[in-house]
């Protein structure tokens, strides 16, 4: 992830902090997170709306000019039999949208909502909480994810921690009955504190993995008081450098007990969510139980827990492992596992988890395909675990990246529909395997092709003809559909 040599690095750190303290000084409200008060402290006495200029967003189809209007996304249309909004199940991601700072390996934040003031205190969390809301109703987006922490703050103790987030969590609530909306799902953010700096649940120190234990336990209870419709685990760190320290298949075993006690949990306090793994590789260990779908599936199986949970895809998770988003929620689904979408896409040269809002139609249009063919994503949805770039600054610049991201899909919906109408690529698809139609090929599809056999029809028949695959002429079925 970080790549250029240490002096190099300390040089930016250091210059990039020193100019965030003259910002700070200039602006009038303070960067987000930064840690240090700038105003003396929150109360949670805001007056009126947090987005005053900002009107619920509406659609206005494909000629509109008004950048705070839908082109593509209408919640209410029908399309291939489902209303759009039960085909994406959108959500916003509380870290992202409200705890991103803009802040990357060598920059220092650059947002300063003019919300936050500086402090981790409870009055700004609920203050938060609040502007959430609002945003997500402008939107018109009814659901939302969170990490436990970044909804509420870190006490001193772990009794406090909980109290910290039972308050939180009851404004939450009175806020979801007000505007009708719930959890997509809630996840114990188990990466960023010194503690887990060995892993979770696959940290080789006892009381870490109890701690972990503990803090998921209370995530569980929370998503679930929520109404919340899925639980996610992603570890961050669940991996290693080198075998050199590590049993891995300790690690492993670990890893699974901890999963299949978080079911008897889930089954004990009657949550009826669907648990999830999302598949990450890289960033930052090296080598991950959960690198890609398959490898995640294969853990899965090997412990039994298949049928306890599913997968969320994250699509630029799935290109830093090698593949392509269309690839992994394939994977996940023919397999029975997919769940859950973690709209994001990478930006092609950085090479590393940018979180970009997807906003390439092709890509967007291969990812709803899965979609069709899965015949939807319920319990789960699109979570945009997606953050505006460090550089786009405004307040609007919030509901920007969201409705370009909800447009992009909804457009690749349309163009799904395009296709399936039209029949060619099926038809082409159909073609390439219609050998197999034939009574040999029953056979082999039925399990039955034993070698004998197919043997003797190969002296009857001679050298197999090979016709073309004809991928010039999807591509191009494909691309007229865009
Ligand atoms: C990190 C990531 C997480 C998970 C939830 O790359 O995607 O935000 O989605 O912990
Ligand atoms: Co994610």
């Amino acid at each position: 992830m970080m790549k250029g040599s240490k002096p190099l690095l300390l040089l930016l750190v250091a210059s990039s902090l020193c100019l965030s303290a003259v910002i700070a000084a200039q602006q009038q409200t303070c960067p987000a997170d930064l840690g240090g008060k700038c105003d003396g402290g929150a109360s949670d006495d805001w007056e009126g709306e947090f987005f005053p200029g900002v009107p619920k967003i509406k659609y206005e189809g494909p000629t509109s000019k008004n950048p705070l209007a839908y082109r593509w996304y209408n919640a209410e249309e029908v399309i291939l039999g489902k209303k759009m909004k039960d085909w994406m199940r959108f959500s916003v991601a509380f870290w992202h949208t409200f705890r991103g700072t803009g802040a990357d390996p060598f920059g220092a934040p650059t947002k300063s909502w003019p919300w936050e003031d500086g402090t981790n205190s409870l009055a700004m969390a609920k203050r938060r909480m609040r502007a959430h809301f609002e945003f997500m109703e402008k939107l018109g987006v009814d659901r939302w994810c969170f990490h436990d922490r970044d909804i509420a703050p870190d006490g001193r103790t772990l009794e406090e921690t909980n109290a910290n987030m039972d308050e939180i969590v009851e404004l939450a609530k009175q806020l979801q009955a007000e505007t009708n909306t719930k959890p997509l799902w809630g996840t114990a953010q188990l990466f960023m504190h010194p503690r887990y700096m060995h892993g979770a649940a696959t940290s080789p120190e006892v009381k870490v993995y109890a701690y972990a234990a503990a803090q998921v336990k209370k995530a569980l209870e929370v998503t679930h008081y929520l109404g919340g419709e899925n639980y996610v685990f992603w570890g961050g760190r669940e991996g290693y450098q080198t075998l050199l320290n590590t049993d891995m298949k300790r690690e492993l075993d670990h890893l699974a007990n901890f999963l299949q006690a978080a079911v008897d949990y889930k089954k004990k306090i009657g949550f009826k969510g669907t648990l999830l793994i999302e598949p990450k590789p890289q960033e930052p260990t090296k080598h991950q139980y959960d690198w890609d779908v398959a490898t995640t599936f294969a853990f899965l199986q090997k412990y039994g827990l298949t049928g306890e949970f599913k997968i969320n895809v994250e699509c630029n998770h799935a290109t830093l492992s090698g593949h392509s988003c269309h690839h992994e929620l394939e994977t996940a689904r023919i397999n029975g596992l997919l769940g859950n979408i973690d709209a994001n896409t990478g930006d092609p040269q950085v090479g590393w988890d940018t979180d970009q809002f997807m906003t390439d139609i092709a890509e967007a249009t291969l990812v709803m395909s899965s979609v069709v063919k899965n015949g939807g994503l319920a319990p789960g949805g699109f979570n945009f675990d997606a953050k505006l770039r460090r550089e786009s600054t405004d307040v609007e610049d919030m509901f920007l990246a969201h409705i370009s991201g909800m447009d992009t899909l909804a457009r690749g919906l349309r163009n799904v529909a395009k296709l399936i109408e039209d029949g060619s690529l099926d038809e082409l698809v159909r073609k390439r395997y219609q050998s197999f139609d034939s009574q040999i090929g029953a056979l082999i599809e039925s399990g039955k092709g034993d070698f004998e056999t197919l043997e003797k029809k190969v002296l009857e028949w001679g050298e197999p003809t090979v016709p073309s695959g004809k991928q010039e002429l999807a591509e191009i079925l494909f691309h007229s559909a865009l």
